[in-house]
């Protein structure tokens, strides 16, 4: 008799784990396979309403997780990169394809767009709704030397320019009264650069004569780490996230000194955006959380954490609203200062595969106890192995609550995991 039920119980049991491991290969399947697990970076809403996202596909990650590292160059019209533009109800209106990890867009005032193309190492001009390239600005290209004569070639070639060489991640733009110009990021370079967009169109191109004004230096982290997303504050200077520095700072554009500070538990923080009153809305990525501090005070005055897993960057939005990429999440959100979320494009990879686990160990939790509680002898079991039938009891019921527990609240483990595997710097 004993030695049937732990047949069935092994039956069951087994039958669970085919359950457990079928359902989350499949899923896993077809998240992958219709580029419905995608990493967000940039995310702009533009004048029309529509929203422009900059994305790799996980499959990509999957395929080459090493291809920054090693240099593997993306193949030139692989679809696993792109920025797309989708309308409210998210219909994907636009596409353009033959990027490598772009992290930024920026519409201009005539509806072009400058990109920032990061494996490729460049900021190119599209001329949306067209999709030729207008003007390409590549590092490559600069003669450094003509920019500062301490450096030389040695200083910036610690490898071949190939494959995302300077991790060029970002590009804003800036009307000056009489020229345009356009601030650049170069990662791997430690430095942001201004470049005369005006004479730069005018040509000759890559002049490194068009390169009015940059900030730090090579491998000197004391003044910038592989930072993120440089932009124009309204007094002039520029605000950047100094990532692997931890810390957002703002430089003095005439003197270039730092003249304000924010490093309050930050871990690699990649956006920082001046808002309304001059409150600064921080991306804090590997906390997984956007927030908006006081800029005076430091007084943190709304912060988001749900659902977020290594966010890239968030705006505000004329509305007030929020519009956060939301880095390997999944979704893009568009959220009030609630924290309600108003808009979303995109499908929860990770929230998906933590509901149907969980909805899997409560079945199979409640089937394990209602087999207990009906085959066994009762009081038979409880004299003779009163402790065992206990233990499996409270064990089974303790599942069943931490199943609900995680279904009602979410994030946590699972969230953590992902985090910890694909957060590469
Ligand atoms: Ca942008
Ligand atoms: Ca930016
Ligand atoms: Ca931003």
């Amino acid at each position: 008799m004993p030695r049937q039920i732990l047949n069935k119980n092994r039956i069951t049991f087994l039958s669970f784990v085919v359950l457990f491991l079928v359902s989350n290969i499949t899923m896993f399947s077809i998240f992958v396979d219709n580029n419905m697990m995608p990493t967000y970076l940039d995310v702009d809403r533009k004048a029309n309403g529509n929203t422009m996202i900059s994305t790799f596909s996980f499959l990509e990650v999957l395929n080459y997780p090493n291809r920054m590292l090693n240099q593997i160059p993306v193949e030139p019209n692989s679809s696993d990169h792109k920025i797309f533009e989708v309308d409210r109800s998210g219909n994907k209106v636009w596409e353009l394809i033959g990027l490598a990890q772009p992290h930024e867009i920026e519409e201009l005032p005539n509806g072009h767009l400058l990109i920032a193309d990061t494996g490729f190492d460049r900021v190119i001009e599209i001329d949306y709704p067209n999709k030729n390239i207008v003007w390409e600005w590549k590092p490559e290209h600069i003669n450094w030397t003509k920019v500062n004569p301490l450096w030389d070639s040695s200083h910036y070639y610690n490898g071949p320019p190939a494959f995302d060489w300077t991790h060029l991640n970002d590009v804003d733009f800036k009307q000056y009264s009489t020229w345009n110009a356009c601030l650049i990021s170069i990662r791997n370079f430690d430095m942001i650069v201004e470049v005369n967009y005006t004479a730069e169109k005018l040509g000759p191109s890559n002049n490194p004569d068009n390169i009015v004004w940059y900030y730090g230096d090579y491998k000197n982290h004391s003044v910038l780490q592989r930072q993120h997303n440089p932009d124009y504050l309204s007094n002039g200077n520029i605000i950047i996230a100094d990532s692997e520095n931890n810390r957002i700072i703002e430089v003095n554009y005439t003197t270039k000194k730092v003249e304000w500070v924010y490093q309050s538990g930050l871990d690699w923080p990649r956006d920082a955006d001046e808002i309304l009153n001059g409150n600064i809305l921080i991306t804090d990525s590997l906390n997984s959380r956007v927030f908006i501090i006081n800029k005076e005070s430091k007084a943190i005055l709304w912060q988001f954490k749900g659902d977020l897993v290594n966010p890239y960057e968030a705006d505000m939005l004329d509305n007030g609203n929020i519009l956060i990429g939301n880095g390997i999440g999944g979704v893009v959100y568009e959220l009030n200062r609630d924290g309600a979320i108003v808009w979303k494009y995109g499908l929860s990879y990770l929230k998906s595969v933590v509901y149907l686990n969980c909805i899997i160990t409560v079945l199979m939790s409640g089937a394990f106890l209602f087999f207990l509680f009906t085959k066994k002898n009762w009081k038979a079991e409880f004299t003779k192995r009163k402790l065992s039938f206990s233990i499996k009891s409270g064990v089974l019921i303790s599942l069943i609550i931490i199943s609900i527990t995680v279904l009602l609240t979410y994030t946590s483990i699972t969230m953590l995991v992902f985090r910890i595997l694909f957060s590469s710097r």
